[in-house]
């Protein structure tokens, strides 16, 4: 049977526009990011968002795998009304869909690569801008190497306690070496990238400048944007969002957690003000359900997502 044609409809996950806004309730119907359609066609669209289920490269907690099912979750609130702090319904201006996960060869490690890689590839080369919901960290490398095959080499503003530029060997697969690959593949613009809120040891940064947390929180909300601003400039960017920039108050849901991060309200404040950048694609990573309370990091990673879309939808409005 199909409802009457007068009767509203929810479940916009499979019954939806690619544009305009969901009217599901919060707590029902059928879950997709912010309620975009679910499709495997996305010719046409402005907006992909994925999953990438993969957390096979932690070195410490698992629990990643269950990021995409969360973020979606918690997405819900976000159902396609005017959004704040832009105001307006990013879905008015951008065709978008949900395309579901990642399917990931799991008892193959450098398959997972392949496949990250490629179906990210497959997505971008219709034109749509993809934003990629983890999953671990090691997932960006793969990633970065579709968007750089698409767009040439990035800079990258990575928010993350971590550097990520340990050395396991080349061709690691791996939650923290998966910049200096990136470095080695050639993938990265050092000289414009940027590594914000580190509070742990690297041996190496390759080049790329770090602005550790205690720096950041003296430098506060604004000197931060600022820096940001000046060292990317106007190159082709790629945000990589690993939410445990986060102090594990704000995001105790993650697999490496370490005292001394931002709020939930710093980086969401950063990541709006950095708007304007060049911006080809974004993750946002490490988000662990397993450790996580009352969804405070799934609530904060789904909000980044929220604000970068709101940013497309913002340039794409003109
Ligand atoms: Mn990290």
């Amino acid at each position: 049977m199909t409802e009457p044609a007068d009767t509203p409809t929810i479940d916009h996950a499979f019954t939806g526009d690619r544009r305009g806004p969901a009217h599901d309730p919060t707590y029902a119907g059928a879950l997709s990011f912010m309620r975009r359609r679910y499709s495997k066609d996305v010719s046409g669209c402005d907006l992909v968002i994925w999953g990438v289920p993969f957390d096979l490269a932690v070195s410490n907690r698992p629990g990643t795998r269950f990021g995409p099912q969360a973020l979606r979750r918690v997405s819900a609130i976000f159902d396609g009304d005017a959004q704040y702090p832009s105001r307006i319904d990013p879905f008015e201006h951008l065709s978008a869909v949900d395309y579901g996960d990642c399917l990931l060869p799991r008892s193959d490690l450098q398959g997972c690569a392949k496949a990250i890689e490629h179906q990210a590839a497959a997505i971008i080369a219709t034109g749509a801008h993809l934003v990629t919901l983890g999953g671990d960290h090691f997932i960006t490398l793969p990633l970065l190497r579709a968007h750089v095959a698409r767009h040439g080499k990035l800079a990258v503003v990575q928010f993350d306690a971590h550097q990520d530029t340990w050395d396991d060997g080349v061709g690691a697969i791996s939650h923290g070496t998966f910049m200096l690959e990136a470095v080695r593949e050639d993938l990265i613009d050092v000289e414009r990238s940027i590594q914000v809120g580190i509070r742990t040891v690297a041996p190496r940064d390759c080049g790329i400048e770090v602005l550790n947390a205690y720096e950041a929180h003296e430098l506060g909300v604004a000197g931060v944007i600022e820096r940001i601003k000046l060292r990317v400039g106007s190159v082709p960017a790629y945000l990589t969002f690993d939410i445990d920039a986060l102090d594990p108050a704000f995001a105790p849901g993650t697999g490496t957690p370490v005292a001394g991060g931002f709020t939930a309200a710093e980086a969401l404040r950063m990541v709006w003000a950095i708007r304007d950048l060049d911006f080809r694609g974004m993750d946002i990573v490490e988000v662990s359900p397993p450790y996580d309370h009352a969804d405070a990091t799934a609530i904060a990673g789904a909000a980044v997502a929220q604000h970068y879309i709101q940013a497309l939808a913002l340039k794409k409005a003109g």
